[in-house]
C-alpha cells in the first residue's frame, strides 16, 4: 500500500516569517508539496500512532494539497488526522483543535494575506503541540532536510471525501471530518461576554464584518449573527473562494477600504472589522476613528477585565520589535512583564507556554492571547464589542481616553513592495555599515541616539535570533525601523516602521502622516530609500 517516490530537493524550500509561501506553479511542480510535507515528517520524532491536525484557509490548491498530505499522514505512520470539512480550519481554529484535542501537531495551508488564485499564492506551515508556530530550529530543520531529500512515502488510496463530516479509515489511519467553526465558537464564547454584546447589538448598536471572501466567512456568521444576533448580511463577503472573489485578503486601510469608507458615511454602521486570508489578522474601524494595530493591542491589554476570559488579570504583555511601545505604557503601568520579540507569531509561544504574557500583538494587524497559540482575528473583534459592551462607549471615546491616559504613539507603516532583491540587500547592507557612526548625527530637528540591528535571545530556552531589523532610536523616544519582508513571493518587501510618542493630549488631534513628516524625510535620508529602490512612493501606507 505504501509507495516510497524517488524525488529530486528543491533548493528554495526556506520557511519565512510564517511557514513556506510560494506562487501556485512553483507549488504545483512534480513532488514540490510532497518533499516539503515528508521534509516536515522527517524532521519530527515520535508521532507514530499520534494525532495530526490539517485545514487551510480554502484558497486554490486547498484540497489537492490536503489529499497529498492526508496520504503521506497516512504513509508515515499518524495513527489518526482531524481535517476540516471542505479542508477549511482558520490558523486560530486549528490552533485551538490542536491544543483541545492534544494532536501532536498540525499543518496549516494558507499564505494567510497574500492574494490566492492559479498564478497567486499559497503556503505550507508546521504547528507543534502547543498550537503555535514550529519555532526556528524546526523551520530550519525541516529546510535543511528539504535540500537533500532523495524519496518520500505515501499511500495508493482513494481521495478523502472532505465534504462528508465523520470518521474515514484511509490506509489504516483514522481520518476524522470536522466542524471546523464549533469548537472555536464554544471557545469565543467561553472567553467573552456574549449577553452584554447581544444586548448592545439587540440596542441598535450596528456591527458589520468583512470577511474578504477569505476563511472567517463561516466562524464569524456562526458567532456575529447566529449567537450574537447581529442582522443576516452584516458579514460581508462571507464565502470562502479560492481565489477570495479577487480580493487581497488583507485587512488594513488599502485592502479593506471598503469597509472603511463606509463605517465613516454619515449613516454608516457603529463598528467594523475586517480579516485575512487565514482568520488571524484583524482591523478594526468605529465611527470616525481607525484603530492603529498597535493601540489596539494596549487598549484591549488595558481592559482586559471587562472579558470574563481574563477577569483575573494579564500576566505580561508581549510585542513585535517593530510594534509601537504603546504597550509598554500599560504593561507599566499595571506592573506586569512586557516583552520585545522578533516579528513572527512563533516567537510568542514560549513566554506564553512560560505563563509570562497573557496578550501578544504585533503592528501588522495580528493581536492574540494565550487562549491559542497563533494570533486571532475574530478574538481581537469580540475583545473590542465586549469592551465596547461593558464601558458604554464608542471606539473613539475608548481610543481618544487611552491617549489621555497613556499619551499617543502616531505610528504608520511604509512598504515598498516587489523592489529588485539586490538593491533591497544592498540598502539593508548600507544601514548595517553605518549603524556604528550614526549615533550623534542630526537630521532636522532630529538627533540619532542609538542604532543597532535587533537581536533576540529567548528568555525560556535560551535561543538567540540575530538581524532581525535596523533600529534607529532618537533622542525624545521617536524611531524608525526597516526591515525586509519574510513572507512575499517575488521580489523583496521593504518596511519602514515609524513611530513617535507624543504625551500632550492636546496635540493628540494631528493627521498620522503629518505627525510623522520629519521622521519619514529622515529614514530616507539615512537608508536612500528613493535612490537604492528607485520608488518615489510607498506601494502600501498603514
Ligand atoms: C508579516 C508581518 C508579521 C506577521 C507575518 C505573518 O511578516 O509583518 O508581523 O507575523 O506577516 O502574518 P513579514 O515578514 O512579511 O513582515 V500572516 O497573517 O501573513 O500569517
Ligand atoms: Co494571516
Amino acid at each position: 500500500m505504501i509507495r516510497t517516490v524517488p524525488t529530486a530537493p528543491y533548493k528554495d524550500q526556506k520557511p519565512g516569517t510564517s511557514g513556506l509561501r510560494k506562487k501556485v506553479p512553483v507549488f504545483a511542480q512534480e513532488n514540490y508539496a510532497e518533499n516539503f510535507i515528508q521534509s516536515i515528517f522527517d524532521s519530527l520524532e515520535g508521532f507514530q500512532g499520534k494525532m495530526l491536525v490539517i485545514g487551510g484557509d480554502g484558497r486554490y490548491y486547498n484540497r489537492e494539497v490536503i489529499q497529498k498530505a492526508l496520504k503521506m499522514a497516512a504513509a508515515a505512520g499518524f495513527g489518526k488526522v482531524m481535517v476540516g470539512q471542505g479542508g477549511i480550519l482558520s490558523t486560530p481554529a486549528a490552533s485551538n483543535i490542536i491544543r483541545k484535542y492534544k494532536a501532536f501537531g498540525g499543518i496549516v495551508l494558507s499564505a494567510s494575506h497574500n492574494p490566492g488564485g492559479p498564478n497567486e499564492d499559497f503556503g505550507i506551515k508546521y504547528n507543534i503541540g502547543n498550537g503555535g508556530p514550529a519555532p526556528e530550529k524546526i523551520t530550519e530543520a525541516i529546510f535543511e532536510r528539504s535540500k537533500i531529500i532523495g524519496e518520500y512515502r505515501i499511500v495508493d488510496a482513494p481521495d478523502v471525501d472532505l465534504d462528508m463530516l465523520g470518521s474515514f479509515e484511509l490506509a489504516g489511519m483514522t481520518v476524522e471530518v470536522i466542524d471546523p467553526v464549533a469548537d472555536y465558537a464554544e471557545l469565543m464564547e467561553s472567553l467573552f461576554d456574549f449577553g452584554a454584546i447581544r444586548s448592545l447589538i439587540s440596542g441598535g448598536f450596528r456591527v458589520v464584518m468583512d470577511s474578504m471572501g477569505a476563511v472567517t466567512g463561516p466562524y464569524a456568521k456562526e458567532i456575529i449573527e447566529t449567537r450574537l444576533g447581529a442582522p443576516a448580511g452584516s458579514v460581508r463577503n462571507a464565502t470562502p473562494l479560492p481565489d477570495f472573489g479577487g480580493h487581497h485578503p488583507d485587512p488594513n486601510l488599502v485592502h479593506a477600504k471598503e469597509l472603511y469608507d463606509d463605517v465613516m458615511s454619515t449613516d454608516g454602521p457603529d463598528f467594523g472589522a475586517a480579516s485575512d486570508g487565514d482568520g488571524d489578522r484583524n482591523m478594526v474601524v468605529g465611527k470616525d476613528m481607525f484603530v492603529t494595530p498597535s493601540d489596539s493591542l494596549a487598549i484591549i491589554a488595558a481592559n482586559a477585565r471587562c472579558a470574563p476570559g481574563y477577569a483575573k488579570g494579564i500576566a505580561g504583555i508581549a510585542r513585535s520589535m517593530p510594534t509601537s511601545a504603546a504597550a509598554d505604557r500599560v504593561a507599566e503601568k499595571l506592573g506586569i512583564g512586557i516583552y520585545e520579540t522578533p516579528t513572527g507569531w512563533k516567537y510568542f509561544g514560549n513566554l506564553m507556554d512560560a505563563g509570562k504574557v497573557t496578550v501578544c500583538g504585533e503592528e501588522s494587524f495580528g493581536t492574540g492571547s494565550d487562549h491559542v497559540r497563533e494570533k486571532d482575528g475574530l478574538w481581537a473583534i469580540l475583545f473590542w464589542l465586549n469592551i465596547i459592551a461593558a464601558r458604554k462607549e464608542s471606539v473613539a471615546e475608548i481610543v481618544r481616553s487611552h491617549w489621555a491616559e497613556y499619551g499617543r504613539n502616531y505610528y504608520s507603516r511604509h512598504d515598498y513592495e516587489e523592489v529588485d532583491t539586490d538593491a533591497a540587500n544592498g540598502l539593508m547592507e548600507g544601514l548595517r555599515a553605518k549603524l556604528s557612526i550614526l549615533p550623534g548625527q542630526s537630521f532636522g530637528d532630529l538627533k540619532v541616539a542609538a542604532a543597532d540591528d535587533f537581536s533576540y535571545t529567548d528568555p525560556i530556552d535560551g535561543s538567540v535570533s540575530t538581524k532581525q531589523g535596523i533600529r534607529i532610536l532618537f533622542e525624545g523616544g521617536s524611531r524608525v525601523v526597516f526591515r525586509l519582508s519574510g513572507t512575499g513571493t517575488s521580489g523583496a518587501t521593504l518596511r519602514v516602521y515609524v513611530e513617535r510618542y507624543e504625551p500632550d493630549a492636546s496635540r493628540h488631534g494631528i493627521e498620522t502622516q503629518a505627525a510623522l513628516a520629519d521622521l519619514i524625510a529622515a529614514a530616507d535620508e539615512i537608508a536612500e530609500i528613493k535612490t537604492r529602490t528607485g520608488r518615489s512612493a510607498p506601494t502600501v501606507i498603514t
